[in-house]
């Protein structure tokens, strides 16, 4: 009974990292992290598993950037996994496995793939695989639109000459074969002229733009998607393993729970899912963080009420402040050399160094990223202002099904067998301000953290967690913290008040 009240939970805003002798300056620090066991990325930001902040697109701009973006999983499988092939197409030194028309397909059918996978052209196989002509803008220009429904691909793709290359060419040979015929993409093929991978200009151009992007061994953007423990879930992770993903979240709100330990188990040993990356999560205590790396997690993934749109800690009463609770992680993981995700809870740049010192590796973001172009949803307008929708996993919005869209939401709640009208609801529906592309919002966020590494004297993660330090605050200390005593005039590109 002594330890009922076992110690003081304290989170971002109760702590400051001290400075420290540096001889560091910010553009030294290098913020590569491990995501997983096995996954390292340059920058340690997560978009979270929300259906407000991560589809493709985001996906795809969080890989650019050199993080990551996890899908979430309120959307039937084959949505779920068609976004990963998405994110997987979407950038790469070779596509082993392009996306391809055939002859007798109308331009209408052509322009729907292109639109659905946002490619300017395809190549254009027959039934066997046979690779007879490719098909890209320049060919279209002249073909009035009305006349897309009637108009078969073969009559204007290009077919003779045909630019292509045989498979295993090297990239500098390639670049050089572009640049010669003037065309934008190369399709390869192998000995019996059947397709067997494409090139294209764009690829080397993003190459070139993105030089910190996530990839996997083949070039190809890395994704992870979010699955669950209950009803079809097994056949959702197989489904986006199938199509790619190199990360599965086992995503729920209490991963300190049997249904959600068998899963990973599951997942670590059936040989169609064991190659995958998993992460376990969340939870928010010691105990919780063993028993998932027990289970065999390539990462923990921590964060119980600290979400900007959660309720859980009012409804259920239940959570441990942030800072404490990746601090309780990280003691259970070390050991294992398990990394640990902070997930949720973060407000400004300042709390991302905060999170690993405590001893995260790397930082899920929900609020954060919201409100950036990539996130799914539109502008909102109030008062003239601009804003983007966000809403928990557990708002009545999310939980419940509306019209044809069927919520695959409530499960992670463990209310999966619970009826639509009497969830209990964890979390809000909002609104956050417009904040323009991810590439600034990241570039903020990822430059606020090389200032703390400047500050504290570190010049790799690593060395932030070794040598970083917690001051306790009050109070008048987090008032101090703030801008204060003067009212501000103009925007800051990385401080707003909340
Ligand atoms: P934040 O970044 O503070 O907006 O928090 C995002 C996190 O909040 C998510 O990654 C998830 O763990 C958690 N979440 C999502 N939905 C809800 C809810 O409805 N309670 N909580």
């Amino acid at each position: 009974v002594e330890d009922k009240f076992s110690f003081v939970g304290l989170t971002y805003d109760d702590v400051l990292l001290l400075p420290g002798e540096t001889d560091v300056i910010p553009s030294d620090a290098d913020t590569t992290t491990r995501l997983t066991r096995e996954i390292s990325i340059r920058i340690p930001l997560l978009s979270a598993a929300m259906d407000t902040v991560t589809e493709s697109r985001m996906a795809i701009a969080m890989a650019r950037q050199g993080g990551i973006g996890i899908l979430h999983r309120n959307v039937p499988i084959a949505d779920q996994a068609g976004q990963v092939d998405l994110v997987k197409r979407s950038e790469s030194g070779m596509i082993t496995d392009p996306v391809t028309v055939g002859p007798d397909a109308t331009l209408a059918e052509l322009d729907t793939l292109c639109g659905q996978y946002r490619v300017s052209g395809l190549p254009v196989v027959e039934p066997d695989g046979t690779l007879v002509g490719i098909i890209t803008n320049r060919d279209l220009r002249f073909v009035p639109r009305e006349r897309f429904a009637g108009t078969r691909v073969r009559d204007v793709m290009t077919a003779s000459p045909l630019v292509t290359a045989p498979v295993g060419i090297a990239r500098e040979d390639a670049a050089a074969l572009l640049a010669k015929h003037r065309v934008e993409k190369l399709p390869l093929v192998d000995e019996h002229g059947l397709l067997a991978g494409l090139i294209t200009v764009k690829d080397f151009v993003k190459s070139e733009q993105y030089p910190m992007a996530s990839k996997d061994s083949a070039g190809r953007l890395l994704v992870g998607a979010a699955v669950g423990f209950f009803g079809d879930a097994w056949e959702r992770a197989t489904a986006l393993v199938e199509a790619g993903a190199d990360v599965l979240v086992v995503d729920t709100a209490n991963g300190h729970a049997r249904l959600m330990l068998d899963m990973v188990r599951r997942l670590k040993s059936d040989p169609a899912t064991r190659d995958v990356q998993v992460i376990g999560g969340n939870v928010a205590t010691r105990e919780g963080a063993a028993a998932l790396v027990a289970a065999g997690v390539d990462a923990v993934k921590v964060g119980v009420g600290p979400g900007s749109i959660c309720t859980t800690r009012v409804v259920a009463g239940v959570g441990v402040p942030q800072v404490t609770a990746i601090y309780q992680a990280w003691l259970a993981c070390r050991e294992a050399a398990v990394p640990v995700i902070g997930d949720g809870g973060l407000q400004y740049s300042g709390d991302i160094a905060k999170a690993l010192v405590a001893g995260a590796e790397s930082v899920m973001l929900g609020g954060l990223l919201a409100g950036t172009d990539e996130s799914p949803g539109d502008l909102v307008f109030v008062n003239g202002k601009q804003y983007k929708r966000y809403r928990g996993m557990a708002s009545l919005g999310a939980m419940q099904s509306r019209g044809d869209r069927r919520s695959f939401s409530k499960d992670r709640y463990f209310q999966g067998d619970v009826p639509d009208d009497e969830v209990i609801t964890e979390g809000i529906e909002g609104q956050v301000p417009y904040r323009g592309p991810l590439a600034a919002v990241a570039h903020q966020l990822v430059g606020g953290l090389h200032q703390s590494m400047f500050y504290v004297g570190a010049r790799t993660v690593p060395e932030l967690q070794r040598r970083g330090k917690f001051v306790r605050i009050t109070p008048a200390g987090l008032k101090e913290s703030h801008p204060h005593d003067v009212q501000m005039v103009a925007d800051s590109p990385n401080y707003a008040r909340r």
